[in-house]
């Protein structure tokens, strides 16, 4: 199929239109959602006049990229209904009812640019820039509308700093630790694995472009297992289920550790070679022994030692980790462990071995280039811009002071829905005296919230580079389908911005395809021979890890980022200790809250992106829960259910599982996520329950270790 347009290079957003229609039948594009597979699309489009104007006929995946493979997810095979939904946000609005009431009048851009700049001016000539705060995250994948103009603008406006840690933060700092490297086993090697442990990891929901390479393997005779707390459909296909206790994985970790040092099962010459600590980890593994372990994590002991066993006996095993195992407590501890075991056992060594969280960090892009943190000024008071941890966005906003935060420009997030600790956030964005701008695509919580509203463009419509953190391919998407209204692609409305408030710097004016350059300029090995020309005739192109057709082995032989180049087992900070709020945690809560509640993702959502989508909302409006639960507490199948802890409640539908079904164990329960407040009765969702505690390292949130107690409706 050829699909590639002479002249691509010259062309600026603005003349966008027009190209577009010059463009063929079947065009290319990269899915942008917040998901590892980073899908590569093919778009059909209509010839003559379509069926409601629709020029995108239909989606599909690119049978010719090596991951995706020709499929796309469901959300996404739908995705065209999003597209050119009557519910898109098409013109600039500003707000003429109260903060969450959704009511908005249009305006012009000129206006809501006018009343942008005069208000950030006035927010920073008062209390300084920092009293300025963004809050952005993975709405898009794309570099320059997830993480471009806006950092430039943001830094050379002094605003305070975000630490973006609502996903991932634990585990990247517990990876790091250990690896000193954010990347591992490429998607296409599992093929070869002989056993697949899926860990925390519901790769047929988050993941789902790994599950051929997972059939391919079982195939040729290898085991999959998964060790979760929810038998989801994901553990309902694999060999065997370990259903363990939440937040106990670095527990699991050390028991298995216990058996393959115990038994000599390691690989002695790779830990000899490529690791540090290793007297201390078999030290620390000693005090988890199985029967210890099984008390722990729920798992019986028998099973902690076959697995162990066959762990390090079979040959090649790969383990995928998900981030479900890091929204807990002990979450960056949990990953330090797990990503220790591939080491321990040398299975780095093999193609189909190894362990993936995640690829992110082997795209080195010249991403200081792009952001420019040297156009970050100085507080007034003299030190550098303060930095504020978005998953404490509800204390930011009632707590933090000196100064105080008196507005905030959201985009590529909803955190009126999916920031922990709801009700305190939402107590934060009603303040009146809070000036709220929001980018986005569709009116949901947060743009309720919004003093001035601004429709954004979708993947399909504006250019983006993307990376991946579930496969190797760097993908370059341009406007496929013309935007509709007046919608701005995050990188204009930046751009615009910077005019308006006279920051007079040439990078203010950079073109998407400047800043593509910027990115690609890079020396790392990875990146050599990769331009934009490159990616232009080719849309995705495998990074430098290896020599074309050969596989990956990024620790073979060593090779770990960190100071010493040696896996670093850091027994030191592996001690367990249960979740405060969990079965084992802290006894007055567990007294008065018994049931622990994950708000893991559902199967045909992103998040909340698909909030107002009826299949999302259906799944997002759930409480899973054990019959030997629901029972006593009088709740039957499909009962309406108010869920509640100290921080507030939400109401959901029940959903009881007999002992036969077993999606969940007894004393646990599943509510899918994340649906919108007001999509949901009560206009609360699964977040007005979830604590903004932190994780022991990265500072990342506590989604999954959250405590309460159910209750059947309106008896
Ligand atoms: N369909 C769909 N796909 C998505 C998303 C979505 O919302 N929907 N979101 C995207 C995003 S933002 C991300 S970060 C990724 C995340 O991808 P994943 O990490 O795979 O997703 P999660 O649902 O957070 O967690 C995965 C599994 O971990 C389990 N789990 C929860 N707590 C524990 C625990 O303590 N121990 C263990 N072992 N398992 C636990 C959950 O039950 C779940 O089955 O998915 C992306 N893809
Ligand atoms: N209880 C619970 N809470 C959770 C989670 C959970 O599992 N359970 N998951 C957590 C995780 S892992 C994550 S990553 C966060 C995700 O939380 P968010 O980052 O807020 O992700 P989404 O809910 O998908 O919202 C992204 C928004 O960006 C918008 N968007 C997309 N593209 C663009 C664009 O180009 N421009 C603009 N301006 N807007 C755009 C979409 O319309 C959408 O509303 O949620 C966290 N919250
Ligand atoms: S959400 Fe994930 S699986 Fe679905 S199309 Fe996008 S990248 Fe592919
Ligand atoms: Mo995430």
């Amino acid at each position: 199929m050829t699909t590639d347009v002479a002249g691509w290079a010259q062309v600026t957003e603005r003349r966008a239109d027009v190209i577009i229609e010059s463009m063929p039948q079947v065009r290319h594009s990269v899915c942008a959602l917040d998901c590892p597979d980073c899908c590569s699309l093919l778009i059909d489009i209509n010839d003559g006049p379509g069926i409601d104007d629709r020029k995108g006929s239909r989606l599909r995946g690119n049978p010719e990229h090596p991951v995706t493979r020709g499929f796309l997810c469901g959300k996404v095979a739908r995705y065209l209904d999003r597209q050119y939904s009557p519910d898109r946000l098409l013109y600039p609005k500003k707000r003429v009812g109260a903060k969450g009431e959704g009511k908005f009048e249009r305006i012009s851009w000129n206006e809501a640019l006018d009343t942008i700049t005069a208000r950030l001016r006035t927010v920073s000539d008062e209390y300084g820039p920092e009293a300025i705060l963004p809050y952005s995250y993975a709405g898009t994948m794309g570099y320059l509308n997830g993480a471009g103009l806006d950092r430039r603008f943001f830094h050379r406006l002094g605003a305070s700093r975000l630490d973006r840690t609502i996903c991932s933060s634990a585990g990247g700092a517990g990876l790091m630790a250990t690896l000193g490297l954010r990347y591992g086993t490429e998607p296409e090697q599992f093929r070869h694995s002989k056993l697949i442990i899926a860990w925390g990891a519901n790769v047929l929901a988050t993941n789902v472009h790994l599950w051929p390479f997972i059939v391919e393997a079982r195939r040729n005779g290898a085991r999959f297992y998964t060790i979760d707390p929810v038998r989801n459909r994901t553990g309902k296909l694999a060999d065997k289920h370990f259903a363990i206790y939440p937040g106990s994985d670095l527990a699991l970790a050390l028991g298995l550790m216990h058996v393959i040092i115990g038994e000599k099962l390691h690989d002695a010459g790779y830990v000899a070679d490529y690791t540090n600590g290793f007297d201390a980890l078999a030290k620390r593994a000693r005090e988890y022994p199985p029967e210890r372990v099984e008390t722990l994590t729920g798992i019986p002991r028998e099973d902690v030692v076959t697995l162990a066993r066959e762990y390090a006996t079979t040959r090649p095993a790969a383990i995928r980790l998900n981030y479900g195992i890091q929204r807990s407590d002990r979450g960056g501890a949990a990953t330090r462990a797990i990503a220790a075991l591939p080491a321990l056992v040398g299975s780095w060594r093999e193609v189909g071995g190894g362990l993936q969280l995640s690829t992110s960090q082997a795209f080195q892009l010249n991403k200081a280039g792009l952001e420019m943190p040297e156009l970050q000024q100085r507080s007034p008071l003299g030190r550098e811009a303060r930095i504020v941890n978005m998953s404490e966005l509800g204390k930011a906003l009632t707590q933090l002071d000196a100064p105080p935060v008196k507005a905030i420009v959201v985009y590529n997030s909803n955190p009126a829905s999916i920031a922990p600790n709801q009700n305190l956030v939402l107590a934060g964005m009603r303040r009146e005296d809070l000036f709220i701008v929001v980018l986005e695509q569709f009116q949901n919580d947060t743009a309720d919230h919004a003093d001035i509203l601004l429709p954004a463009t979708t993947f399909l419509e504006h250019t983006d580079l993307y990376f991946a953190y579930g496969h190797y391919y760097l993908q370059l998407a341009r406007p496929a389908l013309p935007a509709p209204g007046e919608t701005k692609s995050n990188v204009e409305v930046f751009r615009l911005l910077a005019e308006r408030m006279g920051f007079d710097e040439d990078c203010f004016r950079d073109s998407e395809d400047d800043m593509i350059r910027t990115l690609l300029d890079s020396a790392h090995p990875f990146l050599q021979g990769i331009t934009l020309e490159r990616l232009e005739r080719e849309h995705s192109v495998r990074l430098n890890v290896a020599p074309d057709g050969q596989p990956f082995l990024p620790f073979a032989q060593g090779g770990f980022g960190t100071k010493s180049g040696k896996c670093e087992f850091g027994a030191e900070m592996l001690d367990y200790q249960p979740p405060i709020e969990s079965r084992l945690g802290a006894s007055e809560l567990r007294a008065r809250f018994p049931l622990e509640l994950i708000s893991s993702k559902s199967h045909d959502s992103m998040n909340s992106t698909f909030g107002n989508d009826s299949s999302a909302r259906s799944q997002t409006s759930t409480l899973f829960l054990h019959d030997d639960d629901a029972r006593p507490r009088g709740i039957g199948n499909g009962d309406l259910v108010r869920v509640f802890n100290d921080r507030g409640s939400c109401t959901l539908v029940a959903g009881v599982n007999g002992p036969s079904t077993g999606l969940v164990r007894q004393g646990v329960v599943l509510a899918p996520s994340v649906g919108w407040n007001k999509l949901s009765s009560g206009s609360r969702g699964v977040n007005a329950l979830t604590s903004d505690r932190l994780t022991d390292m990265g500072g990342g949130p506590t989604f999954y270790s959250c405590l309460v107690d159910v209750e059947k409706c309106g008896d």
